[in-house]
């Protein structure tokens, strides 16, 4: 049979922040080939699907991946073979049950991932079909147009993905009034621009951080929404009308588990859990906030439900985003939907470790009205596949760092083709 898995292969490569990853490449016996690689996150929540690294310390720091390499080469490839490339569902199950783990810890989320995403890559080929037009039809066939997401770009970049004095992680600008994902790529694109302007007028630093945002230090976390309210305005564009503001807190990171409190050292604040929500609250009604991912720490459930129950979420419309808490999890999101703890989701394909869950943790929460938010990580190759994942699931938001640096710039250069290839 033409679409059957003849052989499978995992190569070591670099990733952005230079660190080992995986590139799996899927041979079937009609001779097509596709590949893909996998993402590695820096301010990773602790639920997350397991990473396997070497512990080598003479490799790469001891953060080596040829255990994984191995895994696949000689585990999966005897395991998948012969097996129909676009029986996806199956061949991730299978993998789940190889590995037998609650974690994926066995074979590494990361070796099974690789595979995962590779086989979808090659069914797509095989097939004559798009990435996208390929997961849609995994994901929900019935669901006729599509849509491309809106980017959500982060222009400024703190916590654990720069050396700076920011605590909060990630500052969005978020173009949501042009409909058209190239105006609104552009729009980033002059407001990123203008406010590297600004920041070298001011004698700050211009370097960028792990996902392209730039990278300084500066006053206080508030000095930075007012610079990146006036760079929105030297674009030419409104705040509010044309692009609303949302942050990656991050809060894990800044969460201190003995005093219970979330300390801003930047803003010199040490708060309790309801002097954060405030913090929150204070923000939305001072600047056109609207999206928040990981205000709060990823088991400080109750907090989240105070925040996201409060009338002003519903009056701004706010997403309330939560990663770390659900990484990408069907059972992590269904406790948050018990507890009404957010109303938006973070996707991640490599929290989870397969498309299928993938998918499924995405079905489930767009049955219950979440927004979706389909996400990179801050270690990342030129892979693109999230881009055709959020258009296939029809997914409201893509998070893929700002508009530089040639892996986050992957992303949505193949947004770019894929609204052209709609037209
Ligand atoms: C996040 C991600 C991506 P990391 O927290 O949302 O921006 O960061 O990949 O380091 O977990
Ligand atoms: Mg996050």
């Amino acid at each position: 049979m033409p679409d059957k898995i003849k052989k499978i292969t995992a190569l070591e490569i670099l990733d952005s922040r230079g660190e080992p990853t995986l590139q799996v490449e899927v041979e079937l016996s009609n001779g097509t080939i596709g590949q893909a690689s996998v993402p590695s996150g820096a301010s990773t929540g602790r639920f997350e699907a397991y990473e396997l690294r070497d512990d080598d310390a003479f490799r790469y720091g001891g953060k080596g991946v040829l255990k994984a390499v191995d895994n696949v080469n000689k585990i999966l490839n005897k395991e998948l073979n012969g097996l129909r490339v676009v029986e996806q569902k199956q061949i991730d199950d299978l993998m789940l049950s190889i590995d037998g783990t609650k974690n994926k810890s066995k074979l590494g989320a990361n070796a099974i991932l690789g595979v995962s995403l590779a086989v979808a890559h090659t069914a797509a080929k095989s097939t004559g079909q798009p990435l996208y037009k390929y997961l849609r039809q995994l994901y929900k066939p019935e669901l006729k147009t599509y849509n491309l997401p809106t980017p959500v770009v982060n222009v400024i970049n703190g916590g654990k993905h720069a050396s700076t004095n920011i605590d909060l992680q990630e500052f969005w600008i978020v173009p949501h009034k042009a409909t058209k994902f190239k105006d609104k790529l552009q729009q980033a694109s002059n407001i990123f621009h203008a406010l590297g302007e600004l920041l070298h007028s001011v004698g700050y630093d211009t370097d960028l951080g792990n996902e392209g945002g730039y990278a300084p230090n500066v006053k206080s976390h508030r000095e930075i929404f007012d610079m990146i309210m006036q760079a929105i305005n030297s674009a030419g564009l409104e705040p509010d009308k044309d692009i609303i503001l949302g942050i990656d807190a991050g809060a894990s990171v800044f969460y201190n588990a003995e005093t219970k409190t979330y300390d801003l050292n930047l803003d010199k604040l040490s708060m309790s859990s309801e002097e954060m929500v405030d913090y929150y609250l204070d923000l939305i009604t001072e600047y056109p906030l609207r999206l928040l991912e990981d205000p709060f720490e990823e088991e400080d459930w109750a907090t989240w439900t105070l925040l996201n129950k409060n009338s002003l979420i519903k009056d701004y419309k706010i997403k309330v985003i939560g990663d770390d808490l659900f990484v990408t999890n069907v059972k992590r999101l269904q406790k948050g939907l018990e507890l009404q703890a957010a109303n938006s989701i973070l996707i991640k394909p490599n929290q989870i470790g397969t498309l299928s869950e993938t998918f499924d943790a995405i079905r489930l929460a767009q049955d219950n009205d979440y927004q979706i938010i389909i996400s990179h990580r801050s270690g990342e190759t030129t892979d693109t596949t999230i881009a055709d994942l959020a258009v296939a699931v029809d997914a409201q938001f893509i998070k893929t760092g700002s508009t530089a640096r040639g892996e986050r710039i992957a992303k949505y250069n193949r947004l770019l083709k894929i609204e052209e290839d709609l037209k």
